[in-house]
């Protein structure tokens, strides 16, 4: 065990009396640190003893981890490198300004990137690795960056510089409507397939994302199904940032599962949008206690090399002493008010530091460096974190925001300054010595140095030298053949009559998927903590849980055939109570395409109430990331899922995923129905490469499944088929129908047996239809509809809800297990005689703990409440009489004049 340098005190800053004790502790660590470290143990334990217990701190000193005598020398040539990056930074704020000249208010940031530029220009030139060569030369794929999302302009101002961004590019920053190309604000691979690979700019998405990508590397190189690399993960974080519990909440997964690919860097610029990230306290020293208690390796990157002969000349301690008297409020006025400032009020404090810095100017003073500035001290620490084994490491560099802008230096405002004033781009070429003319500078023109100077031949040569420029995304050709629908004939023809919910009949899909030869491997079964909800011990069993590990242990229930397996290969990641960690899986996993050049196919497995009104952003960022898979909201419907209450019973996550434009989701009722979205889910997403996911809802209620019947797949997969004719009934009112039911999920049940009750009691006959997806079906009317709108002079064409309609008389009731605006969404196409045809009813309210009969009566969605419906809204079409209408109602046992369930 090593001792960290910044944990000795030295000897100033104690009584005579303790001195002496610390010199005798000296002479014993000088017999070796091992002796150090005993003594210390002995005098704990002494200490527990007789009462005297240290409290327990997580922190160390506030100084750099590695000492100035353990650091390398630096392997670059910083002269040119710092060329390079004022480049980069001209032309980052050159970027950003300009477009706000232009068009004021389109906003982007100068700020955060002066804080990153060093921290990212290292990366660029020692640690990125676009590939690596193997032992035996052969290549193997590259690292991982998450950028700080809001740092873009830096990104694309190394792009520009390489070459790979054209002035084009540059003058349609935030313009991505007008010219081509176009540059997104953000990281956004949605927008620029082509280049970026993670979203991040949505607070706390990019910190989650990584930890879970280092684990899924792990997931696929212990499962042979990827080369073991030496390649990382990178994660720039902000310090602001680090306050949304998606960026800490996962961490401790990290030293978990000892994932050493992951590096965290953490830009302690101290500031956030609106002002100090922690104005009292100091953000690194709280950082560093967590992410210690965590199990991680923590390198802090504090002072810059110009501090480094004060703090040799400190010999008692006092300058230290002196910086952890400041909390982070002062370290910003500091930087904001400069070298007068700085002397009078830090050094100022006690006489003996005022000597100190008495030859120094106040120019000299303002430039004393904060470790993120300082290449060599952030080389070494990205050196460590590279060699580190065993645990993720994390790097807390202090630096300033607003870096070399000077009126916005460390200011609270600087976050959102957009444009530099005249004498502002004055000062700042003149600052980072960029060779343009006052003209060019004034006019804040992007500068490219020629191809053959020094500073691009040096970059391009580090660049080649790491495998080539970053960030790239490459589109691999779509993946495989999907397996026909006869893959799935057991489910298409039913359950013989065997009372079985679609989450039972999933699992045994699952199960099926998982022995397919071809695409068996690729399946990613994820659970936070759900599968034995799904029933999936039979899962657990036949793959196994992923465990780095394995299992080092006897599991209780060995004996038993369904026992808890966890295996260093095992396929499923169960993830424990975490639906934001799940995600983050899915997201690796969803992304594997891509990113691993290995598609994969996540089913992710989960509570629906607990999905997208949960993890909606990391959804909503899946999308971007182009992700591909299938969400599969289990235990679905506020009235199907039963007992469980308010919190648990999802009637709205239909509405939510129908957010997410490349969402693809299906409520089904029957097995058939099922796999049939399965099969054309692998289809169009890994044989065909459609840039689409899956929301999938599944149901806890148990009943027979019918065989599928002729011809209704491409219903199915559009969103409605009829399900059961008017003239299919035996009893009651055969003949054409006058009124037309919808069902979706376990609710077309009680489509089904108010079509019998209105048959039977009051003959009436109504269809019955499946609706497998509301929102498929809207969305192909209104790109119809659009369509119409745009071509005036050429015939119209029918929205495809009105087409599978065609000839369906009477009004139309919808019931779902759903809220009443999912059906609604189809009412601009359901019209009749200058008014709406459709009589929605659905689960809007809170739920309540209750068995199904009870929930849907007070829901409104069971079959007495449809045939009600059909028979009042008869009614007041003039079809029947209003007193009969009423009558039935109370036949019914209708309460009509109960509360109302969307209030209740
Ligand atoms: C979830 C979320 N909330 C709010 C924002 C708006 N926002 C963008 S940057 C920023 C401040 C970031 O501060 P920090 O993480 O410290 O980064 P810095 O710019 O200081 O490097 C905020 C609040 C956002 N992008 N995402
Ligand atoms: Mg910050």
């Amino acid at each position: 065990m090593t001792m960290k340098n910044e944990d000795v005190g030295a000897k100033g800053e104690f009584s005579a009396e303790v001195a002496e004790w610390v010199e005798a502790f000296d002479q014993v660590v000088a017999g070796g640190k091992a002796n150090g470290v005993e003594l210390l143990e002995a005098l704990r334990l002494r200490g527990r003893e007789t009462g005297v217990i240290l409290p327990y701190r997580l922190s160390t000193r506030f100084r750099n981890t590695i000492s100035t005598e353990e650091e390398l020398p630096y392997p670059g040539d910083m002269d040119i490198e710092r060329r390079i990056k004022s480049l980069i930074r001209w032309n980052a704020m050159a970027m950003v300004h300009g477009q706000n000249k232009k068009d004021p208010g389109i906003g982007g940031h100068i700020s955060t990137y002066a804080s990153l530029a060093t921290l990212l220009e290292v990366g660029y030139s020692h640690f990125f690795h676009a590939k690596y060569t193997g032992e035996e030369g052969q290549e193997l794929p590259g690292d991982f960056i998450y950028f700080q999302g809001h740092a873009s302009p830096g990104v694309y101002a190394r792009a520009y510089l390489e070459g790979r961004l054209t002035d084009e590019h540059l003058k349609n920053f935030r313009h991505e409507l007008r010219g081509t190309p176009g540059l997104s604000s953000y990281p956004h691979p949605w927008l620029m397939p082509n280049f970026w690979n993670f979203p991040t700019v949505s607070m706390g998405i990019g910190p989650i994302n990584a930890i879970y990508q280092a684990r899924f590397m792990r997931y696929l190189e212990n499962r042979g199904l990827i080369e073991r690399t030496p390649r990382k993960i990178w994660a720039f974080v902000g310090d602001g940032e680090t306050d949304e519990v998606e960026s800490l909440g996962a961490i401790s997964l990290g030293a978990r599962e000892k994932l050493d690919n992951l590096i965290f860097v953490i830009n302690c610029n101290l500031q956030r949008l609106d002002g100090p990230v922690r104005g009292n306290k100091r953000i690194v020293d709280e950082l560093e206690g967590v992410f210690t208690g965590a199990g991680w390796n923590v390198i802090k990157v504090l002072w810059g090399a110009d501090w480094d002969p004060l703090f040799a000349r400190d010999v008692n301690g006092l300058l230290l002493k002196r910086m952890e008297e400041c909390v982070d409020g002062d370290f910003q006025a500091y930087k904001a008010k400069g070298g007068a400032f700085i002397r009078q009020h830090f050094f100022g404090k006690y006489p003996e530091l005022a000597e100190m810095v008495k030859d120094y100017t106040d120019e000299q003073l303002t430039n004393l460096h904060r470790g993120g500035h300082d290449p060599v001290k952030v080389f070494n620490a990205y050196k460590r974190a590279m060699e580190h084994r065993g645990g993720p490491s994390v790097v807390l560099a202090m630096t300033v925001k607003g870096y070399g802008m000077a009126a916005a230096e460390s200011r609270n405002a600087t976050h959102s300054e957009k444009k530099l004033t005249d004498e502002g781009l004055a000062a700042f070429v003149k600052r980072f010595k960029i060779p343009i003319p006052e003209e060019q500078a004034l006019a804040a023109t992007p500068y490219r140095p020629p191809q053959d100077s020094p500073e691009m031949v040096y970059m391009q040569e580090r660049r080649r030298m790491l495998g080539g420029v970053m960030p790239t995304r490459s589109l691999p050709a779509p993946g495989f053949k999907a397996p026909g629908l006869d893959f799935f004939s057991e489910w298409t023809a039913g359950s013989k009559g065997r009372a079985v919910s679609t989450t039972m009949g999933f699992v045994s899909v699952l199960r099926h998927l998982l022995k397919n030869p071809e695409i068996g491997q690729r399946v990613v079964p994820i659970v936070p903590d759900e599968g034995r909800t799904f029933g999936m011990e039979s899962v657990i069993r036949q793959v196994g849980i992923y465990a780095p590990e394995g299992q080092r242990y006897t599991p209780h229930d060995k004996e038993m055939l369904l026992f808890y397996r966890e295996e260093l290969d095992g396929q499923i990641l169960e993830e424990g109570i975490t639906e934001a960690g799940a995600m983050a899986s899915f997201t690796a996993a969803g992304q594997a395409y891509s990113t691993y050049k290995m598609p994969m196919i996540p089913f992710y497995m989960y509570y629906s109430m607990f999905g997208f009104q949960r993890i909606g952003d990391l959804a909503w960022a899946f999308a971007d990331a182009r992700g591909r898979g299938f969400m599969m909201g289990g235990t679905a419907g506020r009235t199907t899922m039963l007992g469980e209450g308010l919190q648990h019973q999802d009637g709205h996550s239909h509405v939510l995923a129908s957010t997410i434009p490349t969402c693809v989701s299906y409520d089904p009722a029957f097995m058939y129905e099922m796999v049939v979205v399965l099969q054309d889910g692998i289809r169009r997403m890994y044989e065909k490469g459609d840039e689409c996911f899956y929301y999938i809802t599944m149901y806890n209620e148990d009943y027979a499944m019918p065989a599928m019947p002729e011809g209704v797949q491409e219903g199915i997969l559009r969103g409605i088929y009829k399900f059961r004719a008017a003239t299919a009934l035996t009893a009651g009112a055969n003949g054409e129908a006058t009124v037309q039911l919808f069902g979706s999920g376990p609710i077309l049940n009680e489509a089904l047996r108010a079509q019998v009750i209105l048959a039977e009691k009051y003959q009436i006959a109504a269809d019955v239809w499946s609706v497998t997806s509301y929102t498929e079906l809207r969305r192909e009317a209104i790109a119809t509809e659009r369509w119409n709108r745009l071509h005036p002079s050429e015939a119209e064409r029918k929205t495809y809800i009105e087409t599978a309609l065609a000839g369906a008389k009477g009004p139309i009731v919808a019931a779902s297990d759903y809220m009443k605006s999912l059906p609604d969404v189809l009412a601009p196409w359901l019209q009749a005689e200058g008014r709406c045809r459709l009589v929605t009813l659905g689960t809007d309210g809170f739920g309540r703990s209750d068995n199904r009969a009870h929930l849907r009566r007070h829901f409104e969605v069971n079959a007495e409440s449809i045939a009600g419906a059909a028979l009042a809204r008869l009614a007041r079409e003039g079809k029947i009489k209003g007193k009969k209408a009423q009558a039935a109602l109370a036949e019914l046992g209708i309460d009509t004049e109960a509360k109302d369930p969307a209030r209740a």
